[in-house]
């Protein structure tokens, strides 16, 4: 795992470095989800692919920017599914955005998941990294061209913040009644529209909720299982709190049939997800 994380912090070094000092403009390239393509998203994609062909204990990489899975390594044990540059549409007016990657062994489904990071490039660069054998994840920073631990990451059983993802005129009505609930109950809306830092946000500042549900228009949600979803759902239960689906699931009881496939999804403090399965009813 340390040959893993290792590589993961070049990459994040390398990715904060082309975000800083490219092109932002389009590609003329789709990813397999269909859309456009960034110059920046294609080169965080090459960035890490070219840093884990050193890593030969990773098999095969599965990007939100490739189509298909890329076989590194036949002797490798793990997949490393990652999503290099998440938020990528949001670099061009500077704000925060992000890189994941899961970590599985055997069949990328939740259940296999062994450890998940997140980078977020603001104002500074931090990584939160968590393992099954970890109690908490743990929070680095990058300080004088290293990541140094700064603190472990616990949420609180209730917090104050909600990001609500989606288009609204696409909700259910049981979502938006929630939703209003939470409003209604004092929560403040805290949404960049970058799964990382509006995530990592929540984590930080002690709990709220993230939700990217189901919409008419997007019934199985935005949000991909393997590259984005389940990382942040282990990195949540790892943190004291808890991720879920619309039907009440863990997330980590995914199993994707495709490897692009999305869910929706719900990732917060013990509390306002109880809140949420009662409003579901679930
Ligand atoms: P983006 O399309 O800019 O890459 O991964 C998709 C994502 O961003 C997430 O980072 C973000 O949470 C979500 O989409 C935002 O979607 P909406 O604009 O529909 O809220």
């Amino acid at each position: 795992m340390q040959s893993i994380f290792e590589a993961i912090k070049d990459c994040a070094k390398a990715i904060d470095i082309a975000i800083k000092n490219e092109d932002l403009g389009f590609a003329k390239s789709s990813n397999a989800s269909g859309e456009d393509q960034l110059k920046l998203d294609v080169k965080s994609d090459r960035i890490v692919e070219e840093r884990f062909k050193e890593v030969d204990v990773i098999k095969n990489l599965i990007s939100e920017e490739k189509e298909d899975i890329l076989e590194l390594h036949p002797q490798g044990i793990y997949t490393l599914c990652y999503d290099p540059l998440d938020g990528s549409s949001l670099a061009d007016v500077n704000l925060s955005v992000g890189s994941i990657f899961g970590i599985y062994k055997g069949t990328p489904e939740g259940k296999n998941l062994i450890a998940s990071a997140y980078v977020v490039y603001g104002p500074r660069v931090e990584i939160g990294f968590v393992t099954q054998e970890d109690v908490r994840p743990a929070l680095f920073r990058l300080s004088e061209g290293k990541f140094k631990k700064i603190s472990s990451i616990e949420l609180k059983t209730k917090g104050k913040l909600c990001a609500p993802g989606g288009t609204q005129q696409h909700w259910s009505s049981i979502h938006k009644g929630f939703i209003d609930s939470l409003f209604a109950n004092g929560y403040r809306l805290r949404y960049s529209g970058g799964m990382v830092p509006d995530l990592h946000q929540i984590l930080l500042k002690g709990g709220g909720l993230f939700s990217y549900p189901g919409t008419t228009d997007k019934p199985q949600g935005k949000l991909r299982q393997l590259f984005e979803v389940l990382p942040f759902a282990l990195i949540y239960e790892k943190a004291g709190g808890e991720a879920i689906n619309d039907k009440g699931e863990r997330l980590l009881a995914l199993k994707p049939k495709h490897i692009h496939d999305t869910t929706p999804c719900f990732f917060g403090s013990k509390s306002e997800i109880e809140a949420l399965k009662s409003a579901y009813g679930v």
